[in-house]
């Protein structure tokens, strides 16, 4: 893994982000330009996504694309294991990025004649008609995407309030919770991590009982920003990260709900828990040193 000063690609890790408690910090998205506002105009066929099947983050733009039938949003899918290059893709086949032909996804950002700074992430919303990025920041692309283009409406006016009341808690304690538990320092850090993921769990599972979604009836980004931890959760973070209080599968109202997103249209093509796995079990010297990848379980989703 490494990291860009300037355009330029340096190997290492400049920027670990391990607190002195023990806790694990994510580090901040900085490009952050808008489809429909200056240079960015909404024609779908202009733009292209550069994701990994099994970032949660990446997941929540290939489910916005999804979702709102944008296949006139290409994408490349980077190989689920990083090396030293970071994220990298074949010369061919699924893993191939045919837009630029990179082999990393450093090579997408440095294409970018901005001379960027800091981690190279994904996803990236990529601009072909420009050559260069819209965006690295998921929040932002679903957003964008879902406000610009035709397609279910995912952030319904009158909803505004209630998604980023949900987004807010569901990112601390859940999307992000499952990382802090796993890569935690500490007993302490990771103890807390892991008990905010369950207690989120459960209060969401409770209030499933009554209603279908988040926000009541309608599906919301909410929903879709909580769904790539859930579709993760039995087969990596349960094991991988140590959010072993419960499984998905056991609760009574959040596992059908898991369900019923995964059985929307477009959303099934979004899930790869082959690659879930060989992602989160990789080699690390820290969490997985011999890098073995367990069989199961088994998880029915239909
Ligand atoms: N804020 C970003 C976070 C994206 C992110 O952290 N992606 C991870 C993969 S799941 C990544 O690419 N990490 C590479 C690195 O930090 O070097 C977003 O939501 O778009």
């Amino acid at each position: 893994m490494g990291y860009m000063v300037d355009g330029v690609y340096h190997v290492g890790d400049d920027v670990t982000k391990t607190l002195p408690d023990g806790a694990w910090e994510r580090s901040r998205s900085t490009v952050r330009h808008w489809i429909g506002a200056g240079d960015f105009p909404a024609e779908a066929g202009r733009y292209h996504l550069f994701v990994a099947w099994n970032c949660p983050w990446a997941h929540r733009t290939l489910l916005t694309r999804a979702i709102k039938g944008l296949d006139a949003i290409t994408v490349s899918y980077a190989k689920p294991n990083r090396d030293d290059q970071g994220w990298i893709f074949d010369a061919e086949g699924v893993f191939a990025d045919p837009l630029l032909g990179a082999r990393a996804v450093h090579e997408v950002y440095s294409a970018d004649p901005m001379q960027y700074t800091g981690r190279l992430t994904v996803p990236v919303l990529w601009d072909k008609v420009a050559a260069r990025m819209v965006s690295n920041e998921s929040a932002d692309i679903v957003r964008m995407l879902n406000a610009q283009f035709d397609g279910p409406e995912l952030y319904p006016e009158p909803l505004q309030g209630q998604i980023d009341a949900w987004n807010s808690l569901i990112y601390d304690t859940v999307n992000n919770g499952v990382y802090r538990a796993g890569f935690a320092s500490t007993q302490e850090a990771y103890e807390k991590a892991a008990h905010q993921v369950f207690d989120t769990l459960d209060k969401i599972d409770a209030l499933l009982a009554d209603q279908a979604y988040l926000c009541g009836d309608q599906f919301t980004e909410a929903d879709l920003r909580l769904f790539p931890t859930l579709a993760r959760f039995d087969v990596a973070y349960h094991y991988a990260f140590r959010c072993n209080l419960r499984k998905l599968s056991d609760y009574a109202h959040l596992w059908p709900y898991a369900k019923r997103i995964y059985a929307m249209p477009g959303v099934a093509d979004t899930v790869r828990f082959d690659i879930y796995k060989r992602g989160y079990f990789s080699a690390s010297e820290k969490r997985n040193p011999l890098g073995i990848i367990p069989i199961g379980p088994e998880v029915d989703w239909r």
